[in-house]
C-alpha cells in the first residue's frame, strides 16, 4: 500500500495522479485538515506535524510514503529521510527535473505557499541539476483557501491569480513550476494569465510518473505495494463542510472521508 499525505484537499491531485498511472496499486491518504494550512506554519511544526502524519500511514500498512505537500516536504523531507527507512518521495525533486528538462532560456517560475517559497528549496535542488537556471518565485498565500473554498472558477479567484502571476510574466520566465498540489485545480485559470508560451509544470503529475519509474525500476516493491482487492481508504483530521464536494471534484466521484484523530 502507497501511502499519501497533505495539509489538507491538495494531495488529493498527487493521489489522481497516482491512480491514474498506477491503478494496480492501492493507497491510503491522509489529510491533515485540523492542521491546515500547513503554508504559514514554522519548519519546526510541519516536521512533528509530517511525522505524525507518517507515523499513522505506516500503522495503516504503508510501504512507501509519498509526501504530497510542498510545504511540508520543504521543511521535513530531510527530517522524515533520517528518522524512517521506508522509501520517500515528495513533490519537489519531480517538478525541478521536469522543469530543468523543460526550459530553454534557463529561466523558471515558482508559485508556492510562503513556507515552499521562503524555504529556497526548489531553486537549491535545481542548482544541483541545472546550475545555469535562476527561479523566480512568487507566494500566493490566498489560493489554498479559494481552492479549499471551491472558489475555483470565480471572478475573485481569476482577479487574484492575475495579480499574484504578473511579477512572473515580467520575468520572461519559459516554464512555470506549480509549487503547491492544491494549484493544479487552478491550472484552467493560470495557464491563460501566464500566457501560451510559458510550460506549466505540475507537481502532482510529476510525482506519479516519477514514482512510477522508481517502481519500474524496482519490481519488488512493486510486488510488495500490490493489494488485490484493497480499495484506496480517505482519512482526515478534520472535516470541514466544503471538503466532501472537492473531493468529490478532483476524483470524478464521490469518496468516503473518514474522521481520525492523529
Ligand atoms: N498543498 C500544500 C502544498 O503543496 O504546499 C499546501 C497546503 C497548505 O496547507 N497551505
Amino acid at each position: 500500500m502507497i501511502g499519501i499525505f497533505d495539509s489538507g484537499v491538495g494531495g488529493m491531485t498527487v493521489a489522481r495522479a497516482i491512480e491514474q498511472l498506477l491503478p494496480d496499486l492501492p493507497y491510503v491518504y491522509f489529510g491533515d485538515l485540523a492542521h491546515s494550512p500547513y503554508g504559514s506554519k514554522s519548519p519546526e511544526m510541519l516536521i512533528e506535524y509530517a511525522c505524525r502524519n507518517t507515523d499513522f500511514l505506516l500503522k495503516q500498512g504503508a510501504k512507501i510514503i509519498v509526501i504530497a505537500c510542498n510545504s511540508a516536504a520543504s521543511a521535513a523531507s530531510g527530517a522524515l529521510a533520517a528518522r524512517y527507512s521506508l522509501p520517500l518521495i515528495d513533490v519537489i525533486s519531480p517538478a525541478v527535473q521536469a522543469a530543468a528538462r523543460l526550459s530553454q532560456n534557463s529561466r523558471i517560475g515558482l508559485i508556492g505557499t510562503r513556507a515552499t517559497v521562503n524555504s529556497g528549496v526548489y531553486a537549491t535542488r535545481l542548482q544541483e541539476i541545472r546550475p545555469d537556471c535562476r527561479i523566480f518565485s512568487q507566494a500566493c498565500p490566498l489560493l489554498v483557501p479559494l481552492v479549499e473554498e471551491g472558489w475555483l472558477d470565480r471572478r475573485e479567484t481569476k482577479t487574484i491569480v492575475r495579480s499574484y502571476l504578473r511579477p512572473l510574466r515580467n520575468r520572461q520566465i519559459d516554464t512555470l513550476i506549480l509549487g503547491c498540489t492544491h494549484y493544479p485545480l487552478l491550472t484552467g485559470i493560470i495557464g491563460p494569465r501566464i500566457g501560451k508560451r510559458v510550460r506549466i509544470v505540475s507537481s502532482s503529475g510529476e510525482v506519479a510518473r516519477h514514482l512510477k519509474e522508481l517502481l519500474d525500476a524496482r519490481p519488488s516493491l512493486y510486488a510488495a505495494l500490490r493489494a488485490p482487492g484493497l480499495a484506496n481508504r480517505y482519512y482526515v483530521s478534520d472535516l470541514p463542510a466544503p471538503v466532501g464536494s472537492l473531493a468529490a471534484a478532483i476524483f470524478g466521484r464521490p469518496v468516503h472521508l473518514e474522521k481520525v484523530n492523529v
